[in-house]
């Protein structure tokens, strides 16, 4: 049997990507290795266009991605921010007077979401988590319609395909099999469309996370993996997840990862921007993390007290992604005192419509349930439609008889 040495010469498709890369090296004897000029591949490197004090740092690979932003889409980005952070306020406070369930504050996240969301076009498809809520309202989706589901008034809230932005999907990491899967759908269609797929650092646990990596490398799916590390899966911190920097993952499925300052909007819209672009350009899939911090409980149901430092969540504090833009705004003269307070009174007007929506959502229908279950109906479902009704008129059988 002969063996082709030449396969062994073949360079190997990178799978290097933007971050960690390092020399290569055939390794064959006498052979000579390239020297590593970079960082060693763990080394974390962290993508920031605006520092914590607003200051622009320059980036030779990412400026080009919001080179032409204009004072006027600076400051959209901020009104974005403040009322993204706003309406999740006010959903806190609808929880603990009791209006709602539950919910999951996106606290700290705002830039993340905010940054990438606007990077995206009307066509490209979002497979949220639950935490989604600033992604939501870059797709429109309407704020109070994200909170029936909280509310528990009906099993989702608004129509998918109305605004290219899934439902929210609390079974962890799953939904990136379901945007790989979408994204191959796109490719073979042939339309330069492009799906992302939210998580966290939790969920890169998942298998399902990893059998989404290694689908969507080897069918070259056009989506975008948009990790928001907030550093914390309920009370679990993300080294328990992993030995390496999240990013970095990507490079054993043989697609790039990047890191990026997840409290920079400008960074993180810059960044989306690119993968975004692979992704229509046929280059295939690429992993995004959003190095950030939630900062506050996971749910209301969870007291962070218990299992964190406050002197973490106050560092952090210190990288505001609001407050930063708001430095830069100001130190450049894009936004004057009249735009934040015109901005203040938008806000508390959202509170208000929100809190007024939510308070006046009719009781659902108890038999919605069983609609959209399947497309054509099904026995089992009808079996157990009726059998609910009789535990429904049982009530009324016990009251006409007065008990
Ligand atoms: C498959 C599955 N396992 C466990 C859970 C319970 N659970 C809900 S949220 C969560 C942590 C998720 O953490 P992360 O992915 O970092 O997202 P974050 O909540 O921080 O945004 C877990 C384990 C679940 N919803 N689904
Ligand atoms: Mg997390």
């Amino acid at each position: 049997m002969t063996v082709d040495s030449s396969a062994a010469r073949k360079p190997r498709r990178s799978a290097a990507g933007k971050a960690g890369t390092t020399g290569s090296s055939t390794g064959t004897t006498g052979t000579k290795r390239t020297t590593r000029t970079t960082k060693k591949s763990t080394d974390p490197e962290l993508v920031q266009l605006l520092t914590p004090e607003g200051e622009r740092v320059k980036n030779a690979e990412y400026d080009a991605y919001v080179a032409g932003i204009t004072p006027e889409e600076l400051r959209g980005l901020y009104r974005d921010m403040v009322l993204t952070r706003r309406f999740d306020a006010e959903a806190t406070s609808l929880q603990r007077q009791g209006e709602l369930g539950l919910w999951a504050s996106l606290l700290g996240q705002e830039a993340a979401q905010i940054g990438s969301g606007r990077a995206l076009r009307d066509d490209d498809y979002v497979f949220p988590t639950y935490r989604e809520h600033g992604v939501a309202w870059c797709r429109g989706v309407d704020p109070a319609n994200l909170l029936g589901m909280f509310r528990g008034v009906n099993n989702g809230g608004w129509d998918p395909n109305s605004n290219n932005f899934h439902l929210y999907t609390i079974v962890i990491g799953s939904q990136t099999l379901h945007a790989t899967g979408y994204a191959m759908g796109v490719a073979k269609d042939g339309a330069d469309s492009a799906v992302i797929a939210y998580f966290g650092d939790g969920a890169s646990s998942q298998g399902d996370v990893a059998e989404s990596f290694t689908f969507s490398a080897v069918y070259n799916a056009p989506v975008v993996f948009f990790c928001q590390n907030n550093q914390w899966a309920i009370s679990e911190p993300t080294e328990k997840q992993t030995r390496v920097p999240l990013y970095q993952r990507a490079q054993g499925y043989g697609f790039p990862g990047v890191r990026v300052d997840g409290n920079d909007v400008l960074a993180c819209l810059a960044v989306t921007k690119w993968a975004l672009e692979r992704a229509r350009n046929g280059e295939g899939p690429t992993l995004v993390e959003a190095y950030t911090y939630r900062m506050g409980a996971h749910t209301t149901s969870d007291d962070p007290t218990r299992y964190r430092g406050d002197e973490e969540r106050q560092s952090w504090e210190a990288k505001d992604p609001i407050l930063r833009l708001r430095r830069f705004l100001e130190a450049s003269n894009h936004a004057d005192e009249g735009f934040f307070a015109e901005l203040e009174a938008e806000s508390e007007a959202l509170g208000r419509r929100v809190r007024e929506a939510v308070r006046s959502m009719p009781d659902p229908d108890h038999f919605a349930m069983f609609e959209n279950v399947y497309a054509d109906g099904h026995a089992l479902v009808d079996e157990e439609r009726a059998q609910f009704a009789a535990y429904q008129a049982s009530f009324a059988d016990a009251e006409a008889e007065g008990v």
